[in-house]
């Protein structure tokens, strides 16, 4: 009977250790199995008097169910604990972002050009594109620039071939030459697209994007180149911005001007950003040249027109607050992802 005790006894403090199902189920062997504790008491049952085997018996039998009961609640506190403990670990929160791949978007040229694009689509003017290989009678003789004008030097101009006469345009003006000689007036039109200049600093690029525009009408006056840049800068820079015509020179427009727009930090008062002028250059243009008029078949007695150019860069550059353009092609990432 002492024996039975130290069993049960044993058996609860082995219990009270036992923190696994695989600890657990060695435990119910060590106890319940063929060769177990319980089974060789059982098996002592022989050896004892006669009168004392039914009570022995039964306290036996007692311990074996007490026994099975408590692994039986014990198996259901580990069960409960490593289905805890597996859920903590595989917790998942599902309000957490998910890891987005991070996708690319237009360079800012590209968006500035068509911001351009769409200012003057909305007043109606068409796209026209020409190639960027150019013959030095479009790109300079037809826009009545003379044979020593500085532009012509291969200082200035990338020639392809002298022989040839063929070179990178330097401006997209001869895109407007080509549709003149092709299209009769009125016209309204604008040519986008690279030019090549050598020139390399923090205000030139040796290629570079132009847009420039072209109107040919009856009576078309200063009055409506004027009107054209306000809508122009309003729409580009914002509605308090104002414009200003200062006279210039250009060999295909008479008279000239180069387009300035009201500093928007300082609001045309003057200040650091502006020189502290109040302006800021963001064009050139003039009314029509009537040798350019009398080269492409147009009657200058019958028809007038304005034309200005703008470089891309440099609006991009007013617009975001840029100050070096080498910026835009050098591809740097950390720049880039600003815009
Ligand atoms: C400018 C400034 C002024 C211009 C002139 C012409 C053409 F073909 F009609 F004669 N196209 N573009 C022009 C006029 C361009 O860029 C600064």
């Amino acid at each position: 009977m002492k024996e039975i005790e130290k069993v049960l006894e044993s058996f609860h403090s082995e219990i009270e250790k036992v923190t696994s199902l695989d600890e657990l189920n060695a435990l119910r062997v060590k106890y319940l199995g063929k060769k177990g504790i319980v089974t060789s008491l059982m098996k002592n049952l022989k050896n004892l008097p006669n009168e004392e085997k039914p009570i022995f018996g039964q306290r036996v039998n007692k311990l074996k169910n007490t026994i099975e009961e408590l692994l039986s609640r014990k198996r259901e506190e580990v069960n409960l604990k490593e289905r805890k403990l597996r859920y903590e670990k595989e917790r998942l929160d599902v309000t957490l972002p998910g890891a987005r791949k991070t996708i690319g978007h237009r360079h800012l040229i590209s968006k500035v050009l068509q911001e351009i694009e769409d200012v003057f689509l909305t007043l109606g003017y068409e796209i026209v594109e020409g190639p960027e290989v150019e013959t030095e009678y479009y790109n300079f003789d037809a826009l009545n620039t003379p044979e020593w004008h500085p532009a012509r030097d291969s200082h200035d101009t990338f020639y392809i071939s002298t022989e040839d006469k063929t070179l990178l345009r330097s401006h997209t003006s001869p895109v407007q030459v080509r549709t003149m000689k092709k299209t009769k007036p009125p016209i309204k039109i604008i040519a986008p697209g690279k030019v090549y200049r050598k020139d390399y600093d923090v205000t030139h690029l040796p290629m570079f994007h132009q847009v420039e525009g072209l109107v040919v009408g009856k009576d078309i006056s200063v009055v409506h180149l004027k009107g054209t840049l306000d809508y122009f800068a309003k729409n580009i820079f914002g509605p308090e911005r104002k414009t200003r015509l200062v006279p210039s020179f250009f060999p295909f427009t008479e008279p000239s001007f180069e387009v300035y727009v009201s500093c928007g930090i300082c609001g045309g008062k003057g200040c650091k950003s502006c020189g502290f002028t109040g302006w800021l250059e963001i064009m050139g243009a003039g009314m029509v040249d009537p040798n350019v008029f009398e080269e492409v078949g147009y009657d200058p007695e019958e028809w007038t027109g304005f034309a200005f150019g703008m470089g891309v860069e440099r609006i991009a550059m007013l617009k975001y607050n840029v100050d070096d353009i080498r910026l835009f092609p050098r591809n740097d990432i950390r720049f880039l992802e600003q815009f």
